[in-house]
């Protein structure tokens, strides 16, 4: 049986465990997007975050209008492919993590961008 000065120690060592638990938590999943599209160069205009596969960048249920808008990139996590055309065809590219700014960086035409896969 412990005393009650033990007993809130251990309570209060307990409550510090939880609260780093959580931060961890946040940090893995309310941070970052593993994947950020950018409408214009240079990481302007809007954006669109990249949480998994998507084989058609304009489908309505995951936001719609981001066929062909793809101007630059930031990958912050993981390696992707990154394609043309809807259902992961035509040209791709395949891309880890860094900092794309324009078209020629990660290798498609501008404005050409339609699907995105993690490998
Ligand atoms: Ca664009
Ligand atoms: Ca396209």
């Amino acid at each position: 049986m412990l005393n009650p000065k033990e007993y809130f120690k251990q309570l209060d060592a307990t409550l510090t465990v939880m609260e780093l638990d959580d931060e961890v938590a946040a940090t893995c999943s309310g941070g970052a997007a593993p994947v950020s599209l950018y409408e214009d160069i240079n990481y302007g205009g809007a954006v669109n975050n990249i949480y998994g596969n998507d084989d058609n960048l304009d489908n309505a249920l995951r936001g719609s209008g981001w066929n062909n808008r793809t101007s630059s990139i930031v990958i912050r996590e993981g390696t992707w492919t990154i394609f043309e055309d809807s259902g992961y065809k035509g040209r791709s590219k395949v891309l880890g993590p860094g900092r794309y700014p324009n078209p020629e960086a990660f290798g498609l035409r501008n404005d050409s961008l339609t699907a995105i896969r993690r490998l």
